[in-house]
């Protein structure tokens, strides 16, 4: 007999969203991945970027659906793609959605075909993504061990603001594990300096990653992945996209803005022209100026009830391999994807190119 709740939840999905897009998602993200692994070591970010952004736009006005992108690609220069209001989908029928796109994760690491590339995306009901000009989020995520560990004992709880030593501590008691056993991935950039150097003081394990700050997030929800801890700024789309993932997966993200003139030391000028052109659209977030240093958490960067989220590897990545292509035109690529009603989808689907010439292989 399998558990009633299980076919209930199948039954029922999350909503209209998950029930009628997820088994569709993929296909978005395979199509985006399998584009740029043909760029994958050219040593040309920007054309890996953009065939990325092409094939995902292609594949999504294939699908039925009103969407307008949230999160996107080619706002700073007026790309004509996949940019902030750009409606997607065919138009046809009911379901309505916010899109996040992040159609190439990792242009250099593509373009160096270097491990953690991917093609990743989320949808949502409207309202359902926190979005905001594209800025930094300072953000900590960790796993459904260290929420649960969190329930388990109230007065010990995952703080931002915490000393580091603090929040590894506790992920350590969650994880039953020392200290000096947990990874915490972080973005290896000048303005973590103190941070690393704060997390090495702990005897943890520091993992320095070139790009790519998103699937490391999600992978701290995922047991064998071994990465236990993301910590530090990197984009606010990627953490949207991250906690989209972990909010199914059962994880916790804790993220604050931080505008990058301020993350990376610009000076009062930059600073000021940075808050002019960014407040305005934050402000439709409700961020302003008294609020913008709040702590958002999962339920905050994804309020939606009914979303999906997909991912497909571009290079190899913690469980998402590289796409593979064989002769007249086969590609195989590894994707992962998630509806709100908690299902997780992994999948390695293969597109047959030219049957006589290359035979399914496993
Ligand atoms: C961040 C990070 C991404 O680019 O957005 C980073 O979240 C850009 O940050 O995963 P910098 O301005 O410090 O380079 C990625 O690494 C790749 O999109
Ligand atoms: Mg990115
Ligand atoms: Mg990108």
């Amino acid at each position: 007999m399998p558990h009633p709740k299980t076919v209930e939840n199948m039954i029922k999905c999350a909503g209209p969203i998950e029930c009628a897009l997820l088994p569709s998602l993929i296909h978005v993200t395979e199509t985006a991945a399998i584009a740029a692994s043909y760029q994958m070591g050219k040593g040309n970010k920007n054309y890996a970027d953009q065939v990325s952004v092409e094939a995902m736009r292609r594949m999504m006005n294939t699908l039925d659906f009103k969407g307008v992108i949230k999160i996107g690609e080619g706002e700073r220069d007026e790309a004509p793609m996949l940019f902030i209001g750009e409606e997607v989908g065919t138009g046809k029928g009911d379901i309505v959605v916010d899109i996040a796109v992040d159609p190439l994760e990792g242009t250099n690491l593509t373009a160096d075909g270097i491990p953690g590339s991917i093609s990743v995306m989320a949808m949502a009901e409207p309202g359902g993504l926190f979005h905001g000009p594209d800025v930094y989020m300072d953000k900590i995520v960790v796993g459904p061990d260290v929420v649960r560990y969190e329930k388990e004992h109230p007065d010990e709880k995952i703080d931002l603001d915490a000393p580091v030593i603090k929040n590894l501590e506790i992920v350590a008691k969650a994880l039953d594990r020392d200290i000096g056993e947990i990874v915490v991935v972080i973005l290896d950039r000048e303005r973590h300096t103190n941070k690393i150097e704060e997390i090495r003081a702990t005897g943890a394990r520091v993992s320095l990653v070139s790009d790519g700050d998103l699937m490391p997030g999600v992978s701290t929800a995922v047991r064998g992945s071994g990465i236990h801890v993301v910590m530090g700024s990197g984009g606010s789309g990627e953490a949207v996209l991250t906690a989209a993932a972990i909010k199914i997966l059962g994880g916790k993200v804790l993220a604050r803005l931080i505008l990058p003139t301020v993350a990376n030391g610009g000076s009062e000028e930059d600073i000021e022209a940075e808050k002019a052109e960014k407040m305005p659209r934050l402000a439709t977030m409700g961020i302003t100026e008294d609020n913008i240093n709040d702590v958002l958490d999962t339920d905050k960067l994804v309020p939606g009830k009914d979303f999906i989220f997909a991912a497909s590897g571009v290079t190899n990545g913690q469980f998402l391999n590289q796409v593979n292509l064989f002769g007249g035109g086969d590609a195989r690529v590894h994707s992962i994807s998630m509806g709100s009603s908690g299902v997780v989808k992994l999948t390695d689907s293969i597109y047959i190119g030219d049957k006589e010439q290359t035979p399914l292989r496993l």
